[in-house]
């Protein structure tokens, strides 16, 4: 293997273009720029500790979670990035309680629009816990000599064109989709470069790992308790119960399972009612990476790429991973 024996994100991205006949670079452009972005985030998290950038903002997001300054340089980033490139024109984040228009007129009129959590479990970065940011890409709905409205941004998972998600972790990995399959890269510090290092991801069929905050076990609903129940017995496949890991933050949780095999839980609770992850630019973007792998995404009813979202902040159940684990827990208590 030549030390140029690389395939960097960019030339991934430009030969994946090439798969798409009507493809003229606006979608390539923007993964581009969000993988910039990434970079930058990494950067500043890989320093923390060292510069005056952990802790509290001193100000809460839309969900009244307290703002680490890391969410709010993170979110600003992406952001900037996002409208630099152009072909973006309004951006949804977890740490905005509206969508972000851009006005400009080389970006009012992008094609595409972005959801993203910029910086998601970043209640650990105090801890050094691996942390993520997770984007979602869609086509604006509106017409493009208008601005980007709500209805750009509520749009069914389905019609995600890409989506992925930056893990923060012992390495940083970027892993996206466009929906021919998963593609996990990464981050090479010596050259600044993400290197494609996980080609054409598949998540197995079935895993001994299950991920749920098992602190809330009393108010799950009891087919949850059942599920959690089954995986603390003998499995008979191996004489041994399965193994429980849940680390509380949802890209590190989801990658490893997604590697592993294994399934991750996040049901409904008296503090959560209708789930704590957010639709939009949590369970979407992962929904559709998880299912491009071959494992599944569900709310426990239904498929979650199919539930149009009513709001931008509106949280779901989620439960994804390993296809034989999911039908074990639907089968059990939905
Ligand atoms: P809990 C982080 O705050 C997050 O949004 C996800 O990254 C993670 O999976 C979940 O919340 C953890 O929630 O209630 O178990 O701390």
């Amino acid at each position: 293997m030549s030390s140029y024996d690389i395939i960097s994100l960019n030339d991934f991205i430009i030969r994946q273009q090439k798969d798409f006949p009507y493809a003229r670079g606006e979608l390539s452009s923007l993964l581009h720029h969000i993988g910039t972005a990434a970079k930058m985030v990494n950067a500043k998290i890989r320093k923390a500790g060292l510069v005056e950038i952990l802790g509290r903002a001193g100000a809460e997001n839309p969900q009244g979670e307290d703002q680490q300054k890391l969410d709010r340089y993170a979110d600003e980033v992406f952001i900037d990035a996002l409208q630099a490139s152009g072909e973006c024109c309004g951006v949804a984040s977890e740490e905005n309680q509206n969508e972000v228009v851009f006005t400009e007129e080389f970006a009012a009129r992008g094609k595409y629009i972005v959801c993203i959590d910029p910086l998601d479990g970043s209640s650990n970065i105090d801890y050094n816990v691996s942390v993520g940011s997770i984007f979602s890409i869609y086509r604006r709905v509106t017409e493009r000599d208008a601005e980007s409205g709500i209805a750009d941004f509520l749009q069914p998972g389905s019609k995600q064109v890409a989506a992925g998600y930056v893990i923060y972790g012992s390495s940083t990995m970027l892993v996206y989709t466009t929906g021919n399959g998963v593609n996990g890269f990464t981050l090479d510090p010596t050259i600044g470069e993400f290197c494609l290092s996980h080609p054409s991801m598949k998540t197995p069929s079935k895993g001994r790992i299950y991920s749920i905050n098992e602190g809330n076990y009393i108010k799950f609903p009891d087919g949850v308790k059942r599920y959690i129940k089954y995986c603390q017995e003998n499995d008979p496949a191996t004489g041994r119960p399965y193994i429980s890991r849940y680390i509380g933050s949802l890209v590190s949780d989801v990658h490893r399972n997604l590697l592993t095999g294994g399934i991750f839980l996040y049901p409904p609770s008296i503090i959560y009612p209708s789930g704590k992850l957010r639709l939009v630019y949590e369970c979407n973007p992962i929904s559709f990476i998880i299912e491009q792998a071959g494992g599944v995404a569900t709310d426990g009813r239904n498929r979650i790429l199919t539930i149009s979202p009513g709001s931008l902040h509106q949280r779901s159940p989620f439960y994804c991973g390993s296809p034989e684990m999911i039908s074990q827990l639907v089968g059990m208590c939905c």
